[in-house]
């Protein structure tokens, strides 16, 4: 199987809503076949007119790594489509099996052009706010190896951002919840995205210029999940608080 036939396979499974079986059961990829894989995909969308707005990191939490069984930071790239406001509706149909989960994102003021460190990240950052983050693997059960994760692109799906904040904002030890139907289902604390999600950041910055991939001004970064993944469906509404950032709801249909 080609990487371009493993691609046109992820994507469709994501058009269609339909799960596959993992590739890694049917061919070996390498980390770099994988992100080749991904880069594939991401071309299908950006040919349907989708435009790149960001990159997603994963398994920055122990809480994440734990719940998947996978160990090593994955990053992902996002679309403007996938992008929801909170008075929309989110479709459950257009999704296999889809689980939410809450995140930090920070809003890029400037191209990033070298790895960013606490000196010089003022100048690229200038806000930051809670977010959730759908995640719809296209694997059958949701299971998948390092290898094929990546593959599909981190299993991105959707993101909603709350309000921005100015990266004054307390943001990096702060309390956070998800809620379905009102009732608590996780809570952690932003700490827990790689001591600090600004660590994020900084990662997001060195995998970019690493991988030639372009991350301008007015793009955002997905610092990765606080807790584990909740699933989510229709009828579910789904709410996100933080007592720094605010607060994001989402309702299922
Ligand atoms: C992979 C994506 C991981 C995160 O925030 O850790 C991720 C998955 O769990 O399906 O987005
Ligand atoms: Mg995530």
């Amino acid at each position: 199987m080609t990487l371009g036939k493993i691609a046109e396979l992820l994507d469709n499974a994501a058009l269609e809503a339909e799960a596959i079986e993992q590739i890694s059961k049917q061919r070996i990829l390498s980390l770099e076949e994988s992100y080749a894989v991904q880069g594939l995909s991401l071309a299908r969308r950006y040919k349907r007119l989708e435009q790149f707005s960001g990159i997603k990191l994963g398994f920055t939490s122990k809480a994440k790594m734990e719940q998947m069984g996978v160990h090593d930071l994955i990053w992902g790239r996002l679309t403007d489509r996938m992008q929801y406001i909170e008075d929309e509706q989110l479709d459950s149909s257009q999704f296999i099996h889809p689980r939410a989960e809450p995140e930090i994102a920070f809003r890029l003021s400037a191209d990033i052009d070298k790895i960013l460190d606490r000196t010089n990240v003022s100048q690229y950052i200038d806000a930051v706010s809670l977010a959730i983050e759908i995640i719809d693997s296209r694997y059958k059960n949701f299971k998948f190896s390092l290898e094929d994760v990546i593959a599909d692109n981190c299993s991105s799906a959707g993101y909603i951002l709350g309000e921005w904040h100015e990266l004054s904002t307390p943001y990096a030890k702060t309390p956070i919840s998800l809620f379905v139907n009102d009732e608590c289902i996780q809570s952690g604390n932003a700490s827990a995205i790689l001591g600090d999600p600004l660590q994020s950041v900084f990662e997001a910055s060195r995998l970019v210029i690493e991988n030639g991939e372009s991350l301008e001004a007015g793009h955002i970064i997905l610092a990765g999940a606080a807790t584990a993944a909740v699933h989510i469906k229709a009828g579910d509404k789904i709410k996100a608080k933080s007592p720094d950032l605010g607060m994001i709801e989402l309702e299922i249909i």
